[in-house]
């Protein structure tokens, strides 16, 4: 699947951690927009679309929050509670958020600006786009 976890220096002293995130560097894109989801739900599940292009990398950077990600092929689910961690996600996964704590802040870097036109929200046009290019 085209996903993978990126581990980020966390420079840590007796203050507190920093983490630096720099586009290709430990960010392995252009980064042209930010974004994160906050004040979600605990009992509510987002996402349920793939990305043709976009490429993205999701940090939780308060709490915590769970993944399905789905490549057609095979499904996984893996669990955001580490704000030195990043969740490198490419294009044509499907994504479903659910499991958010409370006090979940979930912030995504993507390598392009919004365009509604990139989102696959229907599960058979996926399926059925995934089984073609395979
Ligand atoms: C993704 C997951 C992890 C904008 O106007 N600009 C934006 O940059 C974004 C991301 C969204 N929106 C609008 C579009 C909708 O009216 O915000 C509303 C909520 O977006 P959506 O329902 O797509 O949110 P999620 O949580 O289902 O999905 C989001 C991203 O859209 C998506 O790319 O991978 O987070």
């Amino acid at each position: 699947m085209n996903i993978k976890f990126i581990q980020f220096q966390s420079h840590g002293d007796d203050r507190g951690s920093l983490v630096s995130l720099e586009q290709n560097k430990n960010i392995p894109f252009d980064i042209k927009r930010v974004y994160y989801l906050f004040s979600t739900k605990e009992d509510v599940r987002r996402g349920f679309h793939a990305h043709k292009q976009l490429k993205q990398l999701a940090i939780v950077l308060k709490g915590s929050c769970r993944f399905l990600l789905d490549d057609g092929t095979e499904k996984i689910e893996l669990l955001l509670d580490n704000p030195a961690q990043g969740l490198y996600i490419e294009s044509f996964v499907w994504r479903e958020m659910f499991d958010f704590s409370k006090d979940c802040v979930l912030m995504v870097l993507a390598d392009s600006v919004y365009d509604e036109n990139d989102y696959i929200r229907n599960y058979d046009e996926f399926m059925g786009m995934v089984e073609n290019d395979s």
